[in-house]
């Protein structure tokens, strides 16, 4: 059997590692391995620099065709907690981020059941209008599939659509975990991982750049996270437009999977820091810091993460209601420039394409 020493020798020279070596690193590495393994390969990619953008979240409502048992967000039609936007209240929420530097536009909610395309074209439209100088980045691929389907129109005509109203980029969300009996337990009745690749790959044949998630911690076992990585890298190799990875920790409060526990912190960083070693091909892993709070994120910077999302500005209830210590997510420039200098890293304010600002 192949030694550790061998594999992080491996690494070491930038050599790409099969999924056999990287169960083994997963497995039995000592954590001070994966964080200098991570590290040098973070290193090659993006030096010392840690990116961050200045962004808000639209969360256009809550209401949900699908039953995801993960979801802490999804209220029905008619629950007092149920919210469904306006679009004149999206375009007062985005009056009130003007005149502050934002860069990108993050929209992402339930998949509604009523709205046509035109609505969100509608949407992109006037957001665009307001905030002609960000970049929007708009709907996970489950969204998206759902309403261009919807439309009867082909996956590529629907995001030609979305692409000409002012879509930029896509968001990562809605991967969870590709494996279709996990798939099956967590979210029954949810787009399927065929649909999630046929936007991202058709997105990326439109030069629309994605990113990637992966909802870990819960039922899945290691070879199903093995196999979630696999099918991205695979990807990769073949249409090259996966800006980001973001590993979300699967966040337990107020939903139907409560019973289940959160994993440790260890194995959050033993989770990041392999995806910087087995994604040789994505260039940037996020630590989402609204998901992990602060401390943890802090400590993500020493495992290969090089890009730690945003400001936020309190715009985001996705894991608020899932239990993250943040209730009211914001995180300022000076305050990220603190975490990432803490880290031993250097901060640079980028936008949602990467560019140094
Ligand atoms: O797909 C939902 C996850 C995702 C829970 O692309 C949960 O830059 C943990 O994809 N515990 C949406 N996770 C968020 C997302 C995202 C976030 C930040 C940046 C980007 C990006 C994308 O949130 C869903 C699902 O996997 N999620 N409920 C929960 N209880």
């Amino acid at each position: 059997m192949q030694r550790i020493d061998d594999i992080a020798a491996k690494v070491r020279r930038a050599e790409r590692i099969d999924d056999t070596e990287a169960e083994l690193l997963w497995r039995r590495a000592p954590l001070w391995l994966l964080g200098e393994l991570a590290i040098a390969a973070k290193r090659r990619v993006s030096g010392d620099k840690v990116y961050y953008n200045r962004n808000f979240h639209i969360e256009p409502t809550n209401r949900c065709v699908f039953n995801c048992r993960f979801c802490s967000y999804r209220r029905p039609a008619g629950s007092p907690e149920a919210w469904d936007y306006t679009m004149d209240q999206i375009e007062e929420i985005v009056r009130g981020k003007q005149g502050r530097g934002i860069t990108e536009v993050h929209i992402v909610g339930g998949v509604h059941p009523e709205h046509g395309l035109e609505y969100y074209t509608d949407m992109i439209r006037r957001v665009k209008a307001l905030l002609p100088e960000a970049a929007i980045k708009a709907f996970t691929a489950i969204e998206l599939s759902y309403m261009i389907r919807k439309a009867g129109l082909s996956v590529e005509a629907g995001l030609r659509q979305l692409k000409q109203a002012g879509m930029d980029a896509i968001p990562g969300g809605g991967a969870e975990i590709f494996d279709d009996q996990v798939r099956r337990r967590i979210c029954p009745d949810k787009g399927s991982t065929a649909e999630w690749f046929e936007v991202h790959e058709t997105a990326h044949r439109l030069g629309i750049p994605t990113n990637a998630t992966i909802l870990y911690g819960h039922v899945e076992e290691l070879r199903h996270r093995i196999d979630h990585l696999r099918r991205l890298r695979e990807q990769q190799d073949a249409t090259g437009g996966f800006n980001a990875f973001i590993p979300l920790k699967y966040r337990n409060f107020g939903n139907p999977m409560s019973e289940i526990g959160e994993v440790s912190v260890i194995e959050d960083l033993r989770m990041l820091a392999m995806s910087r070693i087995y994604l040789d091909n994505i260039p940037h892993i996020k630590a989402y810091w609204v998901m992990y709070g602060k401390a943890t994120t802090e400590l993500a910077l020493a495992f290969g993460a090089d890009d730690i999302d945003g400001t936020i500005d309190d715009t985001t209830k996705i894991y608020s209601m899932a239990g993250a210590d943040d209730r009211r997510p914001t995180m300022s420039v000076d305050e990220i420039h603190r975490i990432v200098r803490a880290a031993g890293c250097r901060a640079v304010e980028r936008d949602t394409f990467y560019n140094e600002l």
